[in-house]
């Protein structure tokens, strides 16, 4: 809901909308009579809190069904969460179009980015630039998370951007920009990630390994249908990362014993993504009968489930270098004798690479929600039309042509 005022609350027969209306509401803002709520949200019942009595808008209680003869039944509260939960796992078409529109303007927003960014610039001149761009073209309030703005070595931060690190470094002829935006409308989100060059061209460096991750994002994809398991896709990335790496000459031997040793972990130590919804980690990855992998990488899963038709995830593998991890590695002969430390002496400093894209899972494959640029060559090509002195996004002025 866009009304920062209400709260719904959802029993098995009809969805109720509580108005937090008290008296700073009725002096200071305009309230809408319970009707106009109704008929916006298409609820059965919309009800000022006063009039129930007690307040949930704050979300401190969530009030147990009550009704004369309820000591008759067998009353369980277990029950109705995980249901809940799963509904917001499986999306209708009407959650698919919002889905679907998050991730349109938030990839417009992103390309404006990438068309403006410029050495010398702020990383929070960029986030920004999106953050305008989502409301003043999508009407998008809020982003679905703080934005992960991160250039240079900032891009192997894998949760840069938050208050003690608020993307506030100057980005540099060279960096690598590594931008984790999304949208937010109506409470839905989206989860993007763009990652390309500040100066609008690759190094040979920064090419190998974007198209090592880009590789194992399009051998997902490939892969991806309902009955798949989530951890295989993980699996599967890890693999192509691994046999990219080999080729750059990072790595050397035999892959399938890199796997035994989880060395795909430390240059990918996050989930190979997550569903998607009304939270950006949405709801329902471990349901009961689900059991966390407790090993490098799958362990930050957040969720094992095998895919079904209608849930909607985020695919974002990637590739970083991180000291911490590297020297972990260094240090364990199960794990350098696979590493080739005079290549990846080079790669020190050199940051990462996420691409992550929004995906619905449909009958017999998915749905690519997000559309931006992908390629080196569609992400140089665009990025020199944003250079070649076409007008860029300025906000209201352009909103009217
Ligand atoms: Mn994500």
């Amino acid at each position: 809901m866009t009304e920062d005022i209400i709260s719904v609350s959802v029993d098995l027969l009809n969805i109720t909308i509580k108005l937090n209306l008290n008296v700073s509401f009725v002096v200071f803002q305009r309230i809408h009579p319970p009707e106009f709520f109704k008929n916006k949200y298409a609820v059965d019942e919309v009800h000022y809190v006063h009039e129930r009595g007690v307040n949930t808008d704050s979300g401190n209680v969530s009030k147990e069904a009550s009704f004369e003869g309820i000591s008759q039944f067998n009353v369980n509260n277990k029950i109705l969460h995980p249901e809940i939960a799963e509904c917001r796992v499986i999306k209708t078409d009407m959650e698919l179009e919002v889905l679907r529109y998050t991730n349109k303007i938030s990839s417009e927003a992103h390309k404006e980015v990438m068309k403006a960014v410029r050495a010398g610039m702020k990383e929070y001149e960029m986030e920004s630039l999106f953050q305008h761009y989502c409301y003043t073209r999508g009407g998008m309030r809020h982003t679905s998370y703080t934005c992960i703005c991160g250039s240079g070595e900032n891009s192997s931060v894998l949760h840069y951007g938050h208050a003690g690190a608020p993307n506030d470094k100057t980005i540099e002829d060279g960096d690598l920009c590594l931008f984790d935006m999304g949208g937010e409308y109506y409470c839905y989100g989206s989860d993007i990630t763009c990652t390309f060059p500040a100066n609008g061209k690759f190094t040979p460096d920064q090419r190998a390994i974007y198209e090592a991750v880009l590789r194992s994002s399009r051998a997902v994809m490939s892969a991806v249908k309902p009955g798949v398991a989530w951890p295989d896709m993980h699996r599967l990335a890890d693999r192509v990362h691994l046999e990219e790496l080999t080729k750059i000459g990072i790595l050397k031997g035999n892959v399938d014993d890199m796997v035994k040793v989880h060395l795909g972990a430390i240059f990918m130590p996050h989930g190979l993504g997550h569903l998607l919804g009304i939270d950006v980690h949405d709801v329902g990855g471990y349901p009961e009968g689900v059991e966390r992998i407790d090993l490098p990488g799958l362990r930050s899963l957040r969720t094992a489930r095998s895919l079904q038709q209608g849930m909607v995830l985020t695919i974002e593998p990637g590739i970083y270098f991180i000291d911490h991890l590297l020297d972990q590695a260094l240090r364990d002969p199960a794990q350098s004798c696979f590493i080739n430390n005079d290549v990846l002496q080079r790669f020190r400093g050199f940051g990462g690479v996420r691409i992550e894209d929004d995906i619905a899972v449909t009958a017999n494959g998915m749905e690519l929600l997000t559309c931006v640029p992908r390629t080196v060559e569609e992400i140089e090509a665009f990025m020199a039309e944003g250079r070649s002195g076409t007008k860029s996004f300025d906000g209201l002025s352009s909103q009217r042509q």
